[in-house]
């Protein structure tokens, strides 16, 4: 009798299916080009299982790297026919995407050289990686305040986020140039997806940065999540440049972005605001991402973390690792994307950085052994969602089995 294949097995073989040689795309069902955050997990992945493989998953993603340092969220591949929106020609850039993403591919260098990974290949990287985290300082701080800004809801990577609610509903959906989805009808549920309104107010933002030359758009919000991991990024970058001796001032831009995030913190709620640059309010929303500056541990902000530990532990309780959204909240959705649902990427990146989340790592094993590669997960019932054979899902499972 064969036997069945292990968990390492089958995650092995979701990267294989996902492969194109010199990058991965995130899902065949949904995404079939290059995603920059997803490629970044992918590489953590590879370095599980061909180092070379790993390095040039981080190589081609700098490779679609603007002259301006931003890295595109998307690249679109031209040979491919399954249809995607919005495709290249909505956004009017050259066959990318024109906003970027969360910065996690200096995080993703770092375990490929640990891992052994080629150290003049992953060095010429570096200035690369260094340009694309001075991008947000020059293109995503209208204000200086040692924070990061996002431009577009999809930039922030966590694409309906109740977060977004307040700032997007000033984004007007009936300027929407007309357009087709072809996600809803990919997914088992198209309650699994974004509203229609939603994509109608996305379309916009689109279309408003590609006339703006490119620029910031109307779309202008201080994350926390966003600046977090660039902190946290940058934090890596000096820790890559220390080891292969490339000069950089990647420590001094993180200390100032964590000072930065105290700008952000509610002392009230115990947790990290949003701020609304374009009419200058700050707003509260019970969201993970209001947790993100965690992941930089308690030296730094010692009056913070125990309380937004304590909050997260106790409020957001699953047996499958970290909802997206405060599960009591009235803007709460087990299967709504980023509303509710458990993300494979969320949990690793709130255990490897957290010491006390640790056990998500047993969670999300759990939760992949029972449900299989999806890309996100109802906290109730541990159901898979959205696109079944999701790369960062395989991939960090690589990562947790083996690290
Ligand atoms: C838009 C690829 C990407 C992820 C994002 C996730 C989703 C795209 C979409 O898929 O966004 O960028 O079409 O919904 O929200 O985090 O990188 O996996």
């Amino acid at each position: 009798m064969p036997s069945t294949p292990s968990l390492t097995e089958r995650a092995a073989h979701t990267l294989s299916l996902n492969d194109r040689g010199t990058h991965s795309i995130p899902s065949g069902q949904l995404y079939p080009h290059l995603w920059a955050w997803d490629s970044a997990f992918a590489a953590i992945g590879w370095s599980h299982l061909d180092l070379d493989r790993a390095v040039t998953e981080l190589e081609t993603l700098m490779r679609g790297q603007w002259s301006d340092g931003r890295v595109p969220h998307i690249v679109f591949s031209s040979q491919v026919t399954e249809s995607y929106f919005p495709d290249a020609s909505f956004w009017e850039a050259e066959q990318s995407s024109s906003i970027t993403q969360p910065p996690v591919w200096a995080i993703a260098a770092r375990r490929v050289l640990e891992r052994g990974g080629s150290a003049a290949r992953i060095k010429a990287l570096l200035p690369l990686i260094e340009r694309s985290h001075i991008y947000f300082k020059s293109a995503r701080d209208p204000l200086e305040w040692g924070l990061v800004s996002i431009a577009h809801p999809w930039e922030s990577g966590l694409d309906n986020s109740p977060a977004w609610d307040k700032p997007l509903s000033a984004i007007d959906p009936q300027e929407s140039p007309p357009f087709k989805r072809v996600d809803q009808a990919k997914v088992k549920d198209p309650k699994q997806r974004p509203t229609d309104d939603e994509y109608r107010r996305y379309a916009v933002l689109v279309k408003a940065i590609a006339k703006e030359g490119f620029g910031h758009g109307p779309f202008r919000v201080y994350c926390p999540l966003m600046t977090s991991l660039l902190a946290w990024a940058e934090k890596d970058l000096a820790w890559l440049c220390d080891r292969l001796s490339v000069n950089s001032e990647a420590e001094e831009r993180s200390r100032h972005l964590t000072q930065g995030l105290e700008r952000l913190y509610n002392a009230n709620q115990g947790f990290y605001d949003y701020f609304d640059i374009t009419t200058h309010t700050r707003y509260s929303n019970d969201v993970l991402g209001a947790y993100a500056p965690l992941m930089l541990g308690r030296d730094q902000r010692g009056h913070s973390h125990d309380r937004l530990l304590e909050r997260l532990l106790t409020e957001y309780k699953s047996p499958y690792g970290l909802p997206t959204t405060w599960p009591s909240s009235d803007q709460f959705d087990d299967q709504r994307y980023w509303r509710g649902p458990v993300w494979m990427n969320m949990n690793w990146l709130f255990s490897e950085a957290v010491e006390e989340l640790g056990f998500l790592k047993q969670n999300s094993l759990e939760l992949v052994e029972k449900s299989g590669f999806f890309e996100y997960f109802s906290p109730l019932t541990g159901e898979g969602l959205g696109a079944d054979q999701f790369t960062w899902t395989a991939a960090l499972t690589l990562d947790w089995l083996n690290g």
